[in-house]
């Protein structure tokens, strides 16, 4: 790349390995990078550590898995010290986990925080990105991780009328840190994923008025937290070795602590009794959490089995709610369920019985505008509001790093690569774009897996990689566009098997305007992932091309 397309700060920081973003994954990679002697750097945007916990601080914001399975699984000493206080970790416990950890492994002079980066072009002549942070700075560097989160970068749909409002503007995924006072006052939250299913009853806790407005219901199911019991947390930790091994075998990367005994589904629902289908429902609903993933083998597979447990799920929030016109409102009818996320709520379906909240049906009177005062509806309302919450997800998986600049081989862009569709090589790579690696990147489990978890082996596959480049004198790595070719139409294949193609849902891109169509998760489970990248590695790499830098070639 030329130097007068990379503005540079005031000197260069030559690095072997760049990491971007603070989160679980990128403080894996940092700690796996800084063992192996590796001159590493993590560059983080935020003030803090945490990546998704960081940024996330609305009301009520806490994990949907337990934290016992949620939770790093490298270090067998931090396992067993640290002792967690509630079942589902909140965003404030979960971030200073993240602190202990960074300082505990001696990560954070390695960070350099306040740098977003904006940039990173690769240089063809020297087999290196030239990264430049949001202030000027510019880093050179042979590897880059792209550690940036799944669901990262928030999405502002582009309503109407919005830089007219007079009130505060907060966005879930941006909360700020000072917080935002929300007591005795109207507050309006856009939106029903699983954000505002967390901060809906938190916020009408403390609001004079709350008003929700629904553009597709969602399917919630209690978490039923609670304080962690010592005795749970203590047998948990004496097993945690079977535990870690049952979550990499399992399609969803969590059994759920309730069903370790008999962690995998084994039956069709169809295969068995209705009194079977309901009892196995009751077990997990009593349970409380996510574990309906894991409840038979064929629920993503077969719409039947799936109305199965959708209808059961759908009585459950009608008994919840008490007005009956307002819990037809709340029941989704219209998708299947678990292909959108399920979500784990504490007390959401009931906070629509309280007085103080009014849910606003988007399907029945759409948004027309945001006035200077409120939220104007095709009814002619105006939605009085002093506080105005966005929950409206994120562009999720391609987004945190298609908003950077990011050029490969000619100068092409991340952007262009994926304009017809995306496409990686196992989420790990794409073709054109050598020494650029992606962590839980979109084609990868990600968001179907554990995060956590798939980020541990993934820093150790390109701990791998970047070692037996240097044992063969290489210092280039890229997939073979075959390669690519051959995963996108692999994942493609995988997810026509299931029901997740005909829901609209981030997981398929549909939740950006003019973001192409396409499964953004791989959905064939974890050990079938595994091989995958294996395979790749495999006879020196087989699915790749490795190269030389030119300028060192004749060195
Ligand atoms: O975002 P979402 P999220 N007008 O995309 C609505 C994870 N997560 O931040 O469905 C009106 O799910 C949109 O409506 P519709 C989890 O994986 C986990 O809540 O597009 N409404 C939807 O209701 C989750 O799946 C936790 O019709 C508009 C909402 O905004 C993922 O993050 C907590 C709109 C967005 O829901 C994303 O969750 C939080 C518009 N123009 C998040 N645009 C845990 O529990 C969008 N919407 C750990």
């Amino acid at each position: 790349m030329a130097d007068d397309q990379m503005p540079r700060g005031s000197q260069c920081r030559e690095l072997e390995m760049a990491i971007v973003g603070a989160g679980f994954a990128g403080l894996q990679m940092l700690h796996r990078a800084l063992q192996s002697g590796r001159k590493a750097v993590l560059f983080e945007a935020g003030s803090g550590v945490g990546g998704t916990w960081y940024w996330n601080r609305y009301p009520g914001a806490r994990v949907d898995l337990e934290s016992l399975e949620y939770s790093l699984s490298f270090s067998k000493e931090l396992e067993q010290d640290w002792e967690w206080s509630e079942r589902y970790a909140g965003q404030a416990e979960l971030e200073r986990y993240l602190d202990h950890v960074t300082d505990r492994f001696g990560l954070r002079p390695h960070i350099r925080f306040d740098a977003r980066i904006v940039a990173a072009h690769f240089d063809e002549q020297h087999h290196h990105w030239d990264l430049r942070t949001q202030s000027g700075e510019h880093i050179r560097a042979k590897y880059c991780v792209m550690a940036t989160g799944l669901l990262s970068a928030p999405n502002r749909p582009d309503i109407a009328g919005r830089d007219d409002f007079n009130g505060v503007q907060v966005q879930t995924g941006l909360w700020p840190k000072q917080g935002v006072a929300l007591e005795g006052r109207r507050v309006c939250v856009i939106g029903t994923g699983s954000s505002a299913v967390q901060c809906i009853p938190e916020i009408a806790k403390l609001a004079s008025h709350l008003t929700v407005f629904q553009r597709t219901p969602v399917f919630a199911i209690p978490a039923h937290n609670r304080p962690m019991d010592p005795a749970e947390q203590a047998s948990i930790k004496a097993e945690y070795a079977r535990l870690r091994e049952l979550e990499m075998q399992s399609l969803a990367g969590f059994i759920s602590l309730k069903f370790m005994a008999d962690p995998h589904p084994k039956n069709a629902a169809m295969k068995v009794s209705a009194e079977e289908r309901k009892a196995e429902y009751d077990r997990r609903w009593a349970a409380g959490g996510l574990s309906f993933y894991n409840a038979f083998t064929d629920l993503l597979m077969s719409k039947e089995a799936n109305d199965s447990l959708a209808d059961y799920v759908r009585d459950r929030i009608r008994e919840r709610v008490k007005d009956p016109v307002i819990a037809e409102k709340l029941v989704p009818k219209d998708y299947a369920i678990l292909t959108k996320r399920l979500c784990a709520d504490t007390g959401y379906y009931e906070t629509y019985n309280r007085d103080n909240v009014t849910l606003v049906d988007l399907r029945e009177t759409a948004i027309v505008r945001i006035e200077a005062d409120g939220i104007r509806t095709a009814d002619g309302r105006l939605h009085a509001c002093d506080v105005l919450v966005w929950a409206t997800g994120f562009d999720a998986m391609t987004g945190a790093l298609d908003r950077i600049d990011i050029r490969g081989r000619d100068n092409r862009s991340i952007r262009d690569h994926w304009a017809g569709g995306l496409r990686t090589f196992a989420g790990l790579m794409c073709a054109g774009f050598p020494n650029m690696i992606f962590m839980n990147g979109p084609g990868s489990p990600s968001a179907f897996f554990a995060p956590i978890q798939l980020a541990e082996y993934q820093a150790d596959w390109i701990e791998r990689a970047v070692d037996a480049l240097a044992a063969r004198g290489l210092d280039c790595i890229e997939p073979t566009d075959e390669a690519e070719e051959e995963w996108v139409a692999h994942a493609d294949a995988v997810a026509a098997h299931t029901l997740l193609p005909s829901t609209r849902s981030w997981y398929m891109g549909d939740n950006i305007p003019g973001k192409p169509r396409r499964i953004l998760i791989y959905l064939g489970g974890f050990p079938a992932y595994r091989d995958a990248c294996e395979n790749g590695a495999a006879n020196g790499y087989q699915k790749f091309r490795l190269g030389r830098a030119p300028a060192s070639a004749g060195a």
